[in-house]
């Protein structure tokens, strides 16, 4: 098991030394500050544009590398062919946030106990402030943020009458996906479009947009498991008091139970962005870049989410771990787990929650999971989550030795889900519906990046095998 003490004691010291820097006047800590987002989003707005500016102007014939028949056959691995501001992927140490490990981030950015509502994990809110703007919110910022949030976080009727017609039987991504597509209704950004708004002030409606959707995904996302699983207060009242996922796991019937709303927090917050090649990222900005609003853009990466290789992957794990305790039994010996690991190889599945495209060690959020899990004696005792565990330490040889895979460690999705279930959320089917209230708070600054950086409509050349052959021959 993986030791919590480092982290959690360096992210105790770091409140009274912020506030320390902040009464003696240290400039990189605000702690009075109530810039709105909005604010201070405009004002990295013109650094940005000139950054982007001058590397046109100094490197435009650069190279990046050269493009090999692999990598068109491949997937495109590998290809530097993106610009994505919130965050970097390195195949060794994990994902960055404007240069923060998750360690780094949980010192650092204000947690629940900041803003006067119970919890130690970072708030997503605090996760958001930093993609969008690259600094480091103050308490009062967050705060402010997750007020601005609740105030816009009441469903629409029109919205509350689609989502009550899906049936049950409908997955919970396709209806979430739906439901968001449905909000374009309400776009800013389209309707400032439609009357001819300036190219250079599209990002600025399209963080309305985006605001208000981040505010809406958990009241949508609180309907659908009302309606399909009976579940949570089924009207999604919003506390004005309540952070975003403070409110979220209220309307999900888990207000009263503190480790699983801080676990939503922690999750939601360092599941948010991982570069921009992945599939759900890479959708919202594919679609985004047609011009189509945040909330179209971001349906569509919903629909990406909900792939097995990709977010449904949490979902797949609890019902593949479930069904190897059910084989093996509670206290599973390593040799039966091993024989359940080559079952499932032998029988041409995946493992899932194992490898990755660009991963080449284990997934640090997969660690943070675990870290988060070994804090908390409900957890630390539970028989799934000791099964995951194993599971995570046995795995790697075994997919080793099965020489496929080019990273044979657990990523994120393999730690994700048996913590839900071990607090009582066990209809996995909605597993991906909360990865999808996450990964809105990276695929949508970025969209904001888009329109203030001006990107243009995103249009790669495709080739035929015919058409390769012919230029390869010649
Ligand atoms: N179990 C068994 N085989 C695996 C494997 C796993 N967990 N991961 C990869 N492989 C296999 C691939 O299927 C591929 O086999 P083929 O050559 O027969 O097609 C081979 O190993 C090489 O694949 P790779 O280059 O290592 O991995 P990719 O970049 O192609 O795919 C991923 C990455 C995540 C889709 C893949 O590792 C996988 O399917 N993992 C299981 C599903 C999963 O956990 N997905 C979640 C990823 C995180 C997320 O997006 O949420």
């Amino acid at each position: 098991m993986l030791s919590l003490s480092i982290p959690r004691v360096a992210l105790r010291a770091a409140a009274p030394s912020r506030q320390l820097a902040a009464a003696a006047g240290a400039s990189s800590v605000r702690f009075a500050s109530t810039k709105s987002l909005k604010d201070a989003v405009a004002e990295i707005v013109p650094e940005k544009q000139e950054q982007l500016k001058k590397l046109k102007a100094d490197y435009a014939d650069a190279s990046l590398g050269e493009i090999k028949v692999s990598n068109l056959l491949g997937g495109m691995r590998g290809l530097k062919v993106m610009l994505w501001e919130g965050s970097v992927l390195d195949s060794e140490t994990g994902i960055t946030f404007h240069g923060k490990s998750i360690p780094d981030s949980q010192k650092v950015l204000p947690t629940g106990n900041d803003i006067g509502v119970k919890g130690s994990e970072i708030l997503p809110e605090s996760m958001l402030w930093l993609l969008l703007t690259g600094k480091v919110p103050t308490a009062e910022e967050v705060k402010g943020l997750s007020q601005e949030l609740a105030a816009k976080g009441k469903l629409p009727s029109y919205l509350e009458k689609i989502i009550d017609s899906f049936p049950k039987t409908l997955h919970p991504m396709t209806q979430f996906a739906n439901a968001v597509a449905s909000l374009n209704h309400d776009s800013k950004f389209a309707a400032a479009y439609s009357k001819g708004i300036k190219k250079t002030e599209y990002w600025q409606p399209t963080l309305d947009d985006s605001i208000d959707l981040i505010a809406k995904l958990p009241a949508i996302a609180a309907r659908i498991y009302y309606n399909v699983f009976g579940r949570g207060d089924g009207n999604q009242a919003i506390d004005s008091g309540l952070d975003l996922i403070g409110n979220y796991s209220k309307m999900i019937g888990y207000g009263d139970n503190e480790g699983m709303t801080d676990y939503l927090r922690l999750y939601i917050a360092i599941h948010g962005d991982h570069e921009g090649g992945n599939v759900s990222a890479h959708t919202a900005h594919l679609v985004g870049s047609a011009l189509s609003d945040p909330y179209l853009s971001y349906s569509a990466a919903l629909l990406g989410l909900a792939g097995p290789l990709h977010g449904l992957a949490n979902q797949e794990v609890l019902g593949w771990a479930l069904s190897m305790q059910e084989a093996v039994g509670e206290n599973a010996s390593d040799e039966q787990i091993k024989e359940y690991l080559w079952k499932t190889l032998k029988s041409g599945r995946v493992v899932p929650g194992y490898g990755h495209a660009v991963l080449r060690q284990p997934d640090p959020r997969f660690t943070a999971l675990s870290k988060f899990c070994d804090t908390r004696p409900e957890l630390r005792d539970s028989s799934i989550v000791q099964l995951v565990q194993k599971v995570s330490q046995i795995a790697p040889g075994v997919l080793t030795e099965h020489g496929k895979t080019k990273n044979p460690f657990p990523n994120v999705d393999a730690a994700s889900g048996c913590v839900l279930y071990q607090y009582g959320l066990k209809e996995f089917t909605y597993y991906t519906v909360i990865f999808g209230i996450s990964r809105a708070i990276g695929a949508l600054p970025q969209l904001v990046a888009d329109r203030y950086l001006g990107m243009p409509i995103e249009r790669p050349k495709s080739m035929s095998m015919n058409a390769l052959e012919a230029l390869l021959k010649k």
